[in-house]
């Protein structure tokens, strides 16, 4: 049904490589047909170079053929906004949108704490929703989604739908929502940027949706990332083997 599919992916740093100690800049995931390939690079380089964290002297761009038999369709996740005046009314916000999908109060705080401190990891941390505990062994560099994108028409669609929101930035974390929220063992996923000019993050459940919550850290904060919360009858592996390697286009 589609022409063969590849995966692109970006990560980009300053002071060196993630691994060296350079401060992480900016990261990117698409799947594309063929034809959309050297397009699709030459924006995430630019999405690289052009970054408000800063001045990236790392940049690692990746690219691997997918097999057109391997890609799972999903249609993207509904998206719904509430609007808050302060960043205590969005955590607070937050807090009761996670406790309704059955993150308990001690998986909110560490969740929360992950996400407000100024380590950036690379990845998302995987925490029980029961214990709040963290589950991956993946350190800094956190457990990373990957191979998936928007169709061209399932983008074409939902951008007509939500013309408001129809950013890059929002775009992309549509996709990774979507995809996450399908993974086995997956409750929610709680994100926001650690981009210091941009302060709206999400909630995403399969249950839920996308929530955007417009208020979740102050301007000029560096902080931010993501959480899975995942089921006490998680097998890890299985799990990460989906956000890695299953290719999956929204359409
Ligand atoms: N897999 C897992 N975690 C990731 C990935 C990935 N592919 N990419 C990024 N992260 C983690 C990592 O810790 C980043 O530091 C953190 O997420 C934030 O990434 O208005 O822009 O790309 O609806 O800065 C959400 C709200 C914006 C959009 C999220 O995230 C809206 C955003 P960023
Ligand atoms: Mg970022």
């Amino acid at each position: 049904m589609y022409d063969r599919m590849y995966s692109i992916r970006m990560r980009a740093a300053e002071g060196g490589p993630h691994e060296q100690g350079g401060l992480h800049i900016s990261g990117g995931e698409t799947l594309v047909p063929k034809v959309l390939l050297e397009e699709t690079t030459k924006n995430m380089l630019q999405k690289a170079l052009n970054h408000s964290r800063g001045d990236a002297d790392f940049i690692q761009v990746i690219v691997e053929k997918i097999s057109s038999n391997e890609v799972v369709s999903l249609a993207p996740l509904s998206v719904t906004t509430e609007a808050v005046k302060s960043v205590e009314e969005g955590h607070h916000r937050s807090v009761e949108i996670l406790q309704s999908l059955g993150v308990s109060n001690k998986a909110i705080t560490n969740g929360m704490g992950l996400l407000k401190s100024t380590t950036n990891f690379r990845g998302a941390v995987v925490l029980s929703a029961s214990s709040g505990e963290r589950l991956d062994d993946r350190g800094l560099r956190g457990v990373r989604a990957t191979r998936m994108g928007w169709s061209h028409e399932g983008y074409a669609r939902w951008s007509a739908l939500y013309a408001e929101l129809a950013s890059p930035r929002i775009a992309e974390a549509i996709v990774l929502a979507t995809k996450v929220a399908h993974a086995p063992f997956m409750i929610a996923e709680l994100c926001w940027s650690d981009d210091p000019e941009y302060i709206t993050g999400y909630i995403s459940s399969q249950q839920n949706g996308y929530v955007r919550i417009t208020h979740l850290k102050e301007k000029g904060d560096f902080s931010g990332g993501r959480v899975f919360y995942v089921s006490d009858d998680v097998q890890m592996e299985h799990f990460i083997d989906f956000l890695e390697q299953t290719a999956v286009l929204l359409v």
